[in-house]
C-alpha cells in the first residue's frame, strides 16, 4: 500500500515536469515570433501614382518622413514618358513601380526622362523627405 502511494506521486511529479516544460516551450515560441502588428522599420508605406500627360505629373510635390517607404508608379495617360530620381536610383517607364526606402532627409528631384516633346522640360517634381 505505502508502494502505491509512492509510485502515485511519482507519476503526479512527472505529470507536473511534463506539464511545466510544455508550457515552457509554447512560451518561448510566442516570445520569439515577431508581432504580427508590428511596423517594419517603423514607418509608413505610401502608395502613390503618378500620372502622366502632356506635360506634367499629376502630383509635382510628395512629402514623406524619413523611415517611409515609397510605393510609387508611373501610369501614361497621354504621350510617352518616363519618370527618373537620378538621386535615388531610380527610372520607371510606364505601369512600373518602384519600392523606395526613405531612409534619409532631404528634397529628391524627378523629371521625365523620354524626350516626349516641347513640354518635356516642364514634366518635373519632388519628393520632400523630413
Ligand atoms: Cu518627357
Amino acid at each position: 500500500m505505502k508502494q502505491n502511494y509512492t509510485k502515485l506521486y511519482m507519476v503526479l511529479a512527472l505529470l507536473t515536469l511534463f506539464a511545466l516544460s510544455a508550457c515552457g516551450k509554447s512560451n518561448n515560441n510566442e516570445s520569439n515570433t515577431p508581432s504580427p502588428s508590428a511596423p517594419e522599420g517603423g514607418g509608413a508605406t505610401k502608395e502613390i501614382t503618378e500620372n502622366a500627360v502632356n506635360w506634367s505629373f499629376s502630383e509635382p510635390e510628395i512629402k514623406a518622413n524619413v523611415g517611409d517607404t515609397l510605393k510609387l508608379t508611373l501610369n501614361n495617360q497621354t504621350g510617352v514618358h518616363g519618370l527618373q530620381i537620378e538621386d535615388l536610383g531610380v527610372n520607371l517607364k510606364n505601369g512600373e513601380t518602384a519600392t523606395i526606402k526613405l531612409d534619409k532627409a532631404g528634397t529628391y528631384e524627378f523629371h521625365c526622362s523620354i524626350q516626349c516633346g516641347q513640354g518635356h522640360d516642364n514634366m518635373v517634381g519632388q519628393i520632400i523627405v523630413e
